[in-house]
């Protein structure tokens, strides 16, 4: 019954990069990131989306919150409601606040709030059946236990997981492809946290970081700089759009993280 609701979408809500997104959180060295070519990777990465057959809504920057770009982790969205999340980093706990009104207007009377706890939504895969949190530095166990009864009432099983040491979302190491196969890297693969049901497809060597790829509809949209996954995801039938999000990665950002896509159909 619920076959494609984690990759079959209608819309998608973005956050513009703030000026002040050269101060969000970073593990990175290098030179520093250059604002105006977030924004040109920003908008090609909308552009992507709209291709994909989704329908986009840029929210404004919000100066106050660095790393605000990165909806994803404000909020988790399935089945036509959102549940506004307890981002783990202290800087980032006011997203969720600036997030939740937009949702609203989008799903009248279906946002809700977790309580206690803290969930990055850059630790949860959903899948048709099963939604994958990965415990992290950002995602503890209230706020799993907060989240769960939103999850297990749209018919989700929860399986809790634990993101690898030294990786900062379950999700940077992992990606669906469709409802029963996952793309992931060979250290969460041999984790055994999928279990029996999927199809667990590893990234070539060299290439761990294109794991955070998205499938959204008949499309996966992958990061550039990946040939070899490209071509593996083409020989087995993916059609794939290719992003620059360059700039993103110098914040730690991936793909999954600039969108908070959704179906309300
Ligand atoms: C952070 O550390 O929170 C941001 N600089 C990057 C967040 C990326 N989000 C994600 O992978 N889900």
């Amino acid at each position: 019954m619920n076959k494609g609701r984690s990759f079959r979408f209608t819309h998608a809500v973005l956050r513009a990069p703030a000026d002040s997104c050269i101060d969000g959180i970073s593990t990175q060295s290098g030179p520093p990131l250059d604002v105006e070519r977030f924004r040109e990777q920003h908008g090609a990465y909308c552009e992507a989306l709209k291709a994909a057959g989704v329908r986009t809504e840029v929210l404004p920057p919000l100066e106050s919150y660095p790393d605000s770009v990165f909806v994803e982790d404000a909020a988790l969205c399935f089945d036509g409601r959102a549940v506004v999340l307890r981002p783990g980093a202290p800087s980032r706990a006011g997203e969720a606040a600036e997030i939740a009104p937009h949702l609203e207007s989008l799903m009248p009377d279906h946002v809700s709030f977790i309580d206690r706890g803290h969930v990055d939504g850059g630790d949860i895969l959903l899948a048709d059946d099963d939604a994958f949190i990965g415990l992290s530095a950002r995602t503890n166990g209230d706020g799993v236990e907060a989240l769960r009864p939103a999850l297990e009432s749209s018919g989700y099983t929860v399986r809790v997981a634990r993101t690898p040491d030294g990786v900062l979302h379950f999700k940077s190491d992992c990606a669906l492809l469709d409802e029963r196969t996952i793309f992931a890297t060979p250290a969460l693969a041999a984790a055994g946290w999928f279990g029996q049901g999927y199809e667990i497809i590893e990234t070539p060597a060299g290439e761990s970081a294109a794991a955070n790829l998205i499938r959204v509809n008949d499309h996966v949209i992958l990061r550039d700089g990946f040939p070899r996954t490209r071509e593996l995801l083409e020989s087995r039938g993916y059609r794939v759009i290719v992003v620059d999000v360059g700039e993103a990665a110098r914040l730690d950002g991936g793909l999954s993280c600039i969108s908070l896509r959704f179906s309300l159909d």
